[in-house]
C-alpha cells in the first residue's frame, strides 16, 4: 500500500476541554485511551479553532473557509429551512470522494436542520447521525423543537440507544465491512459528548450532580475512541490509516471559559496517529487553524484544492511529520461582540470593534500584559486590517446568517 492515499479517519468531540486530558499537562479525568492515542503520534500545542461553536467549528473543518467568511457564524435554527450550509461549499468529503475516496459521516452534522442539506448532498456517501446542535443521549430529542433528527442516509430513524454508542458501533462496523474493498475511505465520527445534556452512559449510574455525569461522559468518550483505534488496529487497517482526533472548542463545562475569543477559548485538544508516518511521543507548537485539517487531508488524498473561491485553509501537514516550518498567514476570528486578529505572535483582541487588548503570544501566552499603549499605531493597523477582512467576507457569503 506504500505510497497509495491513506485512509483517513477525524473524531471529534464536542466541548471538550484540554483540561479532560492530561496530555495537556492536568490531568483531571480517566482517559487512558486518548493519552495512549496522543504518545502513539503527534500533539497539538497550538491548534487553534476557528470560531469556538459547535456549528461554524463544523464549517471550518468540512470547508476548508473561514466560517464566517462562508456565513456559518452561529448554530442553524431548526425553524428555518433555509439556514444550513449552502451546497455552493465544497466539501472535503466532496473532495475527496472526487479524488476515489468512500466517505462517511457518523454522528453530528449541525450544518442545516432542511433535508436539502442532507450530507449525502455534500458529498458523503453515508451517514447515520443528527443535525441537531446537541440533543437527548436516550430519546435523541432535540429540546428546542421536542424533535429527532437523526437520520441514516436520508431516512427518519429511532434506533435505541445512546447515541456516542450507536455512532460507534457504526463506525465499527464500517471498518469491518472494508475487506476487499480497495478505495481509501474518509470517515467523520462527530460524538456528541461531553456536549450537555449531562447524562450518564450505558454501564454509569445517572446522578443527580451533572459533574458526575460529565466527568462519565469524558470516561465513556475514552472508550469509544479506544473501541475505533482497537478496530483499526483488527482490521490490519494501522499503516495506512491516518487518525486525528480533535475538540470543536476549548471552553467546557469544567474550564468556565465559554464561547470567548481568548487563547483559553480557542485552543482545542487536537492530536494524530499514523503509525511509520507520524513520530511517535512528538509535540508541535506552531499555530495552526483546526480548517487547515482540509488542505491537509486533501493533500494525503491527492485532491486538487478549489480554484475558484478563497481557501483559508493551508496543509501543514509538515507539522504532523515533526517539522516545525511556520505556517504564514494572518488569523482572523469574529464571534457576537468579539473579534481578534493575530499577524506573526501579535494578537489583537476587540470588544464591540474596539481595541481592549495587544499581546505577544510567544512571550505571554495566557494574554496577561497589554501592551496597547505603547504600540497605537500597530494597533490602529491591526484593526484596519481585520475589519477590511471581515468586510470582505460579509460581500460574498454563500450561507448568509440570520
Ligand atoms: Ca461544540
Amino acid at each position: 500500500m506504500k505510497g497509495s492515499a491513506p485512509n483517513i479517519i477525524l473524531m471529534v468531540a464536542d466541548n471538550m476541554g484540554r483540561e479532560a486530558v492530561d496530555y495537556y499537562g492536568d490531568p483531571v479525568f480517566d482517559t487512558p485511551r486518548m493519552n495512549s492515542m496522543a504518545r502513539a503520534g503527534v500533539v497539538f500545542e497550538n491548534c487553534l479553532i476557528a470560531t469556538p461553536l459547535c456549528a461554524p467549528a463544523r464549517c471550518g473543518w468540512n470547508t476548508g473557509r473561514h466560517p464566517y467568511r462562508v456565513g456559518i457564524n452561529k448554530q442553524p435554527n431548526p425553524a428555518d429551512p433555509e439556514h444550513g450550509l449552502s451546497l455552493h461549499e465544497i466539501t472535503i468529503a466532496r473532495l475527496l470522494k472526487g479524488a476515489g475516496y468512500d466517505t462517511a459521516l457518523f454522528g453530528k452534522w449541525n450544518l442545516g436542520y432542511d433535508e436539502k442539506f442532507n450530507p449525502l448532498n455534500h458529498g458523503f456517501d453515508t451517514f447515520y447521525g443528527s443535525n441537531a446542535g446537541h440533543a437527548d443521549y436516550y430519546t435523541h430529542l432535540y429540546n428546542r423543537d421536542m424533535k429527532s433528527h437523526f437520520f441514516r442516509d436520508r431516512e427518519p430513524i429511532e434506533d435505541e440507544g445512546y447515541f456516542d454508542t450507536l455512532f460507534t458501533n457504526e463506525a465499527i462496523k464500517y471498518l469491518g465491512g472494508r475487506g476487499g474493498n480497495d478505495r481509501p475511505f474518509y470517515l467523520n465520527l462527530a460524538f456528541y459528548a461531553p456536549h450537555g445534556p449531562y447524562q450518564a452512559p450505558p454501564g454509569y449510574y445517572h446522578s443527580n450532580d451533572p459533574d458526575v455525569n460529565y466527568r462519565y461522559m469524558i470516561e465513556y468518550l475514552d472508550l469509544c475512541v479506544g473501541r475505533v483505534i482497537d478496530e483499526v488496529e483488527a482490521q490490519g487497517l494501522a499503516e495506512n490509516t491516518l487518525v486525528v482526533f480533535l475538540s470543536d472548542q476549548g471552553g467546557s463545562r469544567t474550564n468556565g471559559y465559554g464561547r470567548v475569543l481568548w487563547e483559553r477559548g480557542l485552543k482545542v485538544a487536537c492530536n494524530a496517529m499514523w503509525p511509520g508516518r507520524i513520530p511517535v511521543g512528538s509535540r508541535s507548537v506552531v499555530p495552526w487553524i483546526h480548517y487547515d485539517l482540509f488542505a491537509t487531508f486533501a493533500r494525503l488524498g491527492g485532491a486538487q484544492l478549489p480554484s475558484d473561491r478563497v481557501i483559508d485553509a493551508r496543509d501543514v501537514w509538515p507539522l504532523f511529520e515533526g517539522k516545525e516550518e511556520p505556517v504564514d498567514r494572518p488569523m482572523h476570528w469574529t464571534y457576537r461582540s468579539e473579534d481578534a486578529y493575530r499577524g506573526g505572535d501579535l494578537k489583537l483582541h476587540m470588544t464591540d470593534e474596539q481595541p481592549d487588548g495587544l499581546f505577544d503570544l510567544a512571550r505571554d501566552p495566557d494574554e496577561k500584559v497589554n501592551l496597547m499603549e505603547s504600540h497605537p499605531d500597530r494597533v490602529r493597523q491591526m484593526r484596519e486590517t481585520h475589519l477590511a477582512w471581515k468586510s470582505e467576507c460579509d460581500e460574498k457569503q454563500t450561507s448568509h446568517p440570520h
